[in-house]
């Protein structure tokens, strides 16, 4: 008989599989300890394999927005399921889910369906290159856009948590095109567009930074950037695939357009809730530049499961709950309730920490003030995080399992889950201070 405990799980795991994960946050080396090894979910739980229950902040890193086994999306995949799984042909669903973010996203005319964030930010840096016969980009420091050659470089989650900013096996040849510079750096931009602006293609940005925890572009930086990509005919690429249909229905960029008189960026990247947890991104923009993708344009792109029937299923199924009157709303406030909680048990045991939140999306960090940049998301105290994530995980809390990740609430987190979560961290930050 198998050993079904999560060490015995991750001991055999290791044995078939790179570290025992498909993805190496899951391995827990940034915190330390056994990986829970989770053996299914329902609304804001969790349970591993030893049967143990966790409250849900991860939330598949953001895709379960709805909490886990939604009825609806279960019915939906189901009937998709019994028509069948892929066909490799185009289906009616496929015009529905990207009719529904195109209505959803204003400044979008076209989108086109990939399986991953990392495929769908890889083919929106191809298509600006394309579309603007131009080789450079800029990315930011503590900004994560998957893990395509290009964008590898001071990527800001896995490989800020492993300390290494910047891939091995990537020549450099390939990076070389790829401009890094600090986020929320007015002054940087404009020094990295006074020389390179003629051969910019695009510039990608998260525009709420969720892979060095939660950094908000500020409205300076955002509106310099748009004035900048503008004059310059750079193309302004928001990946959304964490923020998109999280933070607000509109995603971050609806957020600046209420900061920002007339905000847009010239295309998007989506994906995670799009998907409601099943294989599912999009990438899109003005019909004008989407139509350079084959098979109309020069750009190439392709894959077998675009578009998948019961991916699409998934994600309608999740957009049509999610649009909902009121879901935001509710959303936003248990998220920011959680906040505020954490930040006041901390205080209650002397402890700094500070936390931010927009919809869905949440984080905190061990110092009195929030971070603008990643060098100083760098010096928040990753040992007391790392304690209190344990504390918090032995008391049946499941946070994100590295100190440069957010956090999500779903919307089948009650107020007693929350109430529970404030119990477990007012304990947690207590033994922090024994
Ligand atoms: P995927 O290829 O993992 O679907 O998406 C890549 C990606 C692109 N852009 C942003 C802003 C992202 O946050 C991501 C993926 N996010 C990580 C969490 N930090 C996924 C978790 C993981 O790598 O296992």
């Amino acid at each position: 008989m198998n050993d079904k405990t999560n060490a015995g799980l991750f001991e055999r795991a290791q044995r078939v599989i790179p570290g025992g994960v498909n993805s190496p946050v899951r391995a827990f080396r940034a915190v330390g300890g056994t990986p829970r090894f989770i053996a299914r979910a329902k609304g804001a739980y969790l349970w591993d394999s030893e049967g143990q229950r966790y409250i849900d902040y991860i939330g598949s890193w953001g895709p379960m927005i709805l909490g886990h086994g939604h009825p609806g999306v279960l019915e939906a995949v189901r009937q998709a399921a019994e028509d069948g799984l892929s066909f490799g042909a185009p289906t009616e669903r496929e015009i529905e889910l990207a009719e529904a973010i195109v209505a959803l996203v204003p400044g979008l005319e076209q989108v086109r369906l990939v399986s991953s964030g990392t495929e769908a930010a890889m083919s929106a840096i191809r298509l600006a290159r394309g579309a603007t016969s131009r080789s450079r980009l800029i990315k930011f420091e503590g900004c994560y856009h998957g893990h395509a050659d290009a964008l590898l470089v001071k990527a800001g989650s896995g490989l800020a948590t492993f300390g290494n900013p910047t891939s091995a096996g990537v020549p450099p040849e390939v990076v070389q095109h790829t401009i890094v510079l600090p986020y929320n750096d007015v002054a940087a931009l404009d020094a990295a567009f006074a020389e390179h602006g003629h051969d910019l293609a695009c510039v990608m940005v998260e525009p709420i930074a969720g892979n060095m925890n939660f950094v908000r572009a500020s409205v300076p930086f955002m509106t310099r950037l748009r004035e900048l990509c503008t004059a310059h005919g750079a193309l302004l690429v928001f990946d959304e695939v964490m923020s998109g249909f999280r933070v607000a229905l509109g995603g971050a960029q609806s957020v600046y357009a209420r900061l920002i008189p007339g905000f847009a960026p010239d295309m998007s990247v989506f994906g995670k809730v799009i998907g409601g947890g099943m294989p599912l991104a999009a990438f899109g923009g003005s019909s004008a530049v989407m139509s350079q993708l084959a098979p109309l344009g020069p750009v190439y792109q392709a894959g077998t499961l675009s578009g998948n029937p019961v991916a699409t299923a998934c994600g309608l199924a999740t957009l049509r709950e999610i649009t909902r009157p009121g879901f935001f709303e509710a959303l936003a406030q248990r998220t920011r309730a959680l906040v505020a909680g954490l930040v006041s048990a901390a205080r209650e045991a002397d402890i700094a920490l500070c936390g931010d939140s927009e919809g869905g999306m949440f984080g905190f960090f061990f110092h009195d003030e929030l971070p603008q940049n990643y060098p100083t998301v760098m010096t928040t105290d990753k040992e007391r995080f790392n304690h209190f994530f344990h504390g918090m995980l032995d008391r049946g809390v499941y946070l994100a399992p590295a100190l440069y990740e957010a956090g999500f609430v779903s919307a089948a987190h009650s107020a007693q889950d929350i109430d529970l979560t404030l119990e477990a961290a007012r304990q947690s930050f207590k033994a922090l201070r024994a």
